[in-house]
């Protein structure tokens, strides 16, 4: 069952995507051509204007969604270019106060989503939040502002106490991706999150799937107790903004573990199966214990003819993506 609310969840960030965002390739079909045709992230300085609904789940979850009934954890996938503004009109539907509050981007106070600034929203009620970005550039004084570019996260902060601690716990989070112009866009993008001892509120981790040559995104945040070490097997990735080294010269250090802490979050693209070919790639936390409990999950990368070596299609992990 959880399966399928995951897979669910997918398909809702793909719709979130393709409405909000200049990559459309997130929720369709990809060739392992896609990833070197070179398509680029486009400034245009857009004002967008999405609807976001505070659900509970009939699992016992909580979440948002873009219609009402279509809640998923994590919640929707939000694209932005630096330059764009978005407007939120989020409705409440639960029986309890919620908001939503996000990292990394510009917003007044009064879309700061708190009880405490009191912008949180009541039962039944509703507010528009507005997202701002921006580019980066000299500020008067010579000194350099970074721009709004980056791998962010969004979440409640008034479900269960003061600060969202249940609203987090039950689900209410989702990703934010900020991209400057011309950044490379990828083919499939994935959300992880490690939320305690779950991965995405799973009681296992779930599994994601491409095809080898795809330029696949995964978008890594991290919500409750405690820290964890997150780690991808045959892929490595250099940790700056994009995930991606600038030339031979660029100092970023390439890895393939990242220690991760609540309300952290990074991102990178890495070209499926580069150089290792097609498999059942483990991605897990690296905390012995934690993967023990359960925070372990695959990356299905297929060759072009849907294969995948070493995975039995028949048993395991992947049965909810089979169909
Ligand atoms: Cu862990």
């Amino acid at each position: 069952m959880p399966r399928r609310l995951f897979t669910r969840r997918f398909l809702a960030g793909g719709a979130a995507a393709a409405a909000l965002g200049p990559v459309t390739a997130a929720a369709g079909p990809a060739t392992p051509a896609a990833a070197a045709d070179g398509r680029r992230a486009v400034a245009a300085g857009e004002v967008k204007h999405l609807k976001l609904y505070a659900e509970k789940l009939a699992d016992g979850r909580r979440g948002y969604g873009l219609e009402k009934g279509k809640a998923s954890v994590p919640g929707p996938l939000v694209e932005l270019v630096e330059g764009d503004t978005l407007h939120i009109e989020f409705e409440n539907t639960m029986e309890v106060e919620a908001s939503l509050h996000v990292h990394g981007l510009d917003y007044d106070v009064a879309s700061d989503g708190t009880k405490m600034s009191h912008s949180s929203v009541e039962p039944g009620g509703a507010r528009t939040y507005t997202w701002r970005t921006h580019a980066p550039g000299r500020r008067k004084d010579g000194s350099w502002r970074p721009g709004s570019a980056g791998y962010w996260h969004y979440h409640d902060h008034a479900v269960g106490t003061e600060h969202g601690t249940g609203g987090i716990r039950a689900g209410m989070y989702g990703p934010v991706v900020v991209r400057r112009a011309g950044d490379p866009l990828p083919d499939r993008q994935f959300t992880i999150v490690f939320n305690d001892m779950t991965i995405n509120n799973l009681p296992a981790g779930p599994d994601f799937r491409a095809t080898v040559g795809e330029r696949i995104e995964i978008i890594m945040i991290t919500h409750g107790e405690y820290y964890h070490t997150f780690h991808v097997h045959g892929h490595r990735w250099a940790d700056n903004r994009t995930g991606l080294l600038e030339g031979p010269d660029d100092p970023s250090r390439v890895i393939d573990t990242k220690i991760t802490g609540p309300a952290d979050s990074f991102g990178f693209q890495v070209v499926a199966g580069e150089g290792v070919g097609a498999g059942a790639w483990m991605y897990h936390c690296h905390v012995q214990s934690h993967s023990d409990m359960g925070m372990a999950g695959l990356l299905l990368i297929a060759k072009p003819d849907g294969t995948i070596p070493g995975h039995d299609g028949h048993g395991g992990h992947a049965d909810s993506w089979s169909g």
